[in-house]
C-alpha cells in the first residue's frame, strides 16, 4: 500500500469490467463512485435503489464501482451488472487497500464533470442524490450529505461513536475555510466539481477525502443537506484503527501544511 498523497487526476491503467467512459454530450455528466471493500451482499440492493434514483434525473451518469480485490462475488454480481447497463462499471484493484484511495481511482477513470462518492451498505439513502445534484446544478462546488446539520441524524452511531466523531469535527474547524464551514467533513457522500479538485493531491489510505477537499481544492461554495445515517444493511465495518491512525496522520499534515502558510 502506497503511503504517499497522490495526486488526484494522474492517469491510471484499470481493471475493467463494464463500457469505456465516453464523451460525446456536452451536458454535465455525474460519476458516483462506490467504493467496496467485501460488500457482495449489499451490492444488488445498492444499485436496484440508486439506479431509478439516477434515471429519475434524467442525466449522463455512470455508476463504478472501485473493489479492491474482495473476492467474494463482487465480480460476478458486477459483471451481471454491467452486462444489462454500461453505465454501470466495476474497477479492481490489486494489492493495495484505501476508501480515498478507491475513490480517486474512480474519479482518475472518467471525464464525467460532477465526480461523487458513496459507501455500498446503505447507510447513505442513495434517494438523496437528486437533492445533492440539483444543489451542485445550483451553483455550489461541492455538496455534502451531513448528519451534522439540522434535521440530520446518526441512527448508525452508539453513544461513544457519536462523541469519537464530533471531537474529530472539531479539529477540523479551524483549518476549513473561512467562509465555507462544513459542519460534517468526514462525510463520505458528496458531489463536487472535478474542476475545484484537478490540482490536489490525497492521503489514499483514509476515508476522509472531503475533509482535503474542503481544505486543499479550489472551493467556493459548499452546501449541506441533512440525511439519516442509518445502521449498514450487510456486511462487517472496516472502520478500524488503522483508519483512525490514518485520520490522525491527515490532520497532522493539514495543520503542518497550515501552519507554514501552504493550503495546497
Ligand atoms: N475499495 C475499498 N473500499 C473500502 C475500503 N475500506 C472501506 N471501503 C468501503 O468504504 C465504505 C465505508 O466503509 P464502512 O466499513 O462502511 O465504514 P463506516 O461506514 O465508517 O463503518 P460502519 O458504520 O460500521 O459501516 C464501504 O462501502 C466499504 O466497503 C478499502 O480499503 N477499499
Ligand atoms: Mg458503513
Amino acid at each position: 500500500m502506497s503511503a504517499n498523497p497522490l495526486p488526484v487526476f494522474d492517469v491510471l491503467s484499470a481493471n475493467e469490467v463494464g463500457g469505456p467512459s465516453q464523451s460525446t454530450c456536452p451536458s454535465e455528466k455525474l460519476a458516483l463512485i462506490i467504493p467496496t471493500l467485501r460488500e457482495a451482499a449489499n451490492l444488488r440492493l445498492l444499485m436496484d435503489r440508486v439506479r431509478p434514483t439516477l434515471d429519475s434525473l434524467g442525466i449522463r451518469y455512470e455508476l463504478i464501482v472501485v473493489d479492491d480485490d474482495s473476492r467474494d462475488g463482487t465480480d460476478e454480481i458486477m459483471t451481471d451488472l454491467a452486462r444489462q447497463d454500461s453505465r454501470v462499471r466495476l474497477l479492481t484493484r490489486t494489492g493495495i487497500r484505501g476508501l480515498s484511495g478507491a475513490a480517486m481511482h474512480g474519479w482518475r477513470n472518467t471525464d464525467a464533470s460532477v465526480l461523487g462518492v458513496m459507501d455500498s451498505d446503505l447507510q447513505h439513502p442513495p434517494e438523496l442524490l437528486p437533492q445533492l445534484w440539483q444543489a451542485l446544478q445550483g451553483g455550489a462546488d461541492v455538496v455534502v450529505a451531513s448528519r451534522y446539520v439540522q434535521q440530520a441524524s446518526r441512527r448508525g452511531f452508539n453513544l461513544f461513536r457519536h462523541f469519537i466523531s464530533q471531537l474529530a469535527i472539531w479539529m477540523t474547524w479551524p483549518l476549513q475555510r473561512p467562509g465555507i464551514l462544513v459542519h460534517d467533513p468526514m462525510s463520505g457522500f458528496f458531489l463536487v466539481r472535478r474542476s475545484c479538485i484537478k490540482d490536489i493531491t490525497v492521503q489514499p489510505q483514509g476515508f476522509k477525502i472531503l475533509l482535503e477537499i474542503l481544505v486543499r481544492g479550489d472551493i467556493h461554495s459548499a452546501v449541506e443537506i441533512p440525511f439519516t445515517f442509518d445502521r449498514r444493511h450487510a456486511g462487517l465495518s472496516k472502520a478500524s484503527v488503522a483508519v483512525a491512525a490514518a485520520y490522525m496522520k491527515l490532520l497532522a499534515r493539514l495543520w503542518r501544511l497550515r501552519l507554514s502558510g501552504n493550503s495546497r
